[in-house]
């Protein structure tokens, strides 16, 4: 019963771009990585059930629909509309490029304005590969302390972390939903 699931639940990709979002999102879901009509504007997505943990302990089966969406200036005015609907995202940095650290908080903005609210976020600093690291952990985690949302460090090149990403964000997702009013 593979397509059987209990929770489907939206996940936006954001960040600057080669930060890796596609390469994360690719990594993850295997291969199974489907563009459909939109990839013509930009942007994609991806479908991968994972298991996660609920509050009460047990095993949930959620379905994760993850748009990798297109990171370019000339996308922006379009963004917001892959935006609607997001129940959590992923915020994506290189830590290899100070300047994809520096504009996290306008990425935050931007889905912000979009959606009007708070949905779950993980920080990820992706390449931690690269022998040419410029952003440290320490920079990464206070960030993402001062935003509530966790801190996980990934390589789409090997894989470290990728899978940890998306654990991260479908168990938060599940506990949210389970305790919350709807
Ligand atoms: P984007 O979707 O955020 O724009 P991509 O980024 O996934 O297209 O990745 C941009 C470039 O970074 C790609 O290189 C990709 O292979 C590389 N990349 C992505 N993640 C990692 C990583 O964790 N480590 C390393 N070393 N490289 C990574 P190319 O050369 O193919 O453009
Ligand atoms: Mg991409």
């Amino acid at each position: 019963m593979s397509s059987s699931y209990d929770y489907l639940f939206k996940v936006v990709v954001l960040g600057e771009g080669a930060v890796g979002k596609t390469a994360i999102v690719t990594r993850f879901s295997h291969g199974f990585f489907r563009t459909d009509y939109k990839t013509t504007i930009g942007s994609q997505f991806a479908v991968k059930n994972i298991d996660v943990l609920g509050a009460d302990q047990v095993n949930q089966v959620v379905k994760l629909q993850i748009w990798d969406v297109a990171g370019q200036s000339r996308f922006q005015i379009l963004r917001p509309m892959y935006y609607r609907g997001s129940n959590g995202g992923l915020l994506v940095y290189d830590v290899s490029r100070r300047r994809t650290f520096m504009l996290l908080q306008e990425w935050l903005d931007e889905l912000h304005r979009a959606i009007q609210k708070e949905i779950p976020l993980v920080l990820v600093a992706n390449k931690t590969d690269l022998p040419d690291r410029v952003v440290e952990p320490s920079e990464g985690r206070e960030f993402a302390d001062a935003h509530n949302m966790p801190y996980i460090e990934s390589s789409a090149k090997t894989g470290e972390g990728v899978v940890d990403i998306f654990e991260r964000l479908g168990t938060t997702l599940v506990r949210k939903r389970q305790s919350g009013p709807r």
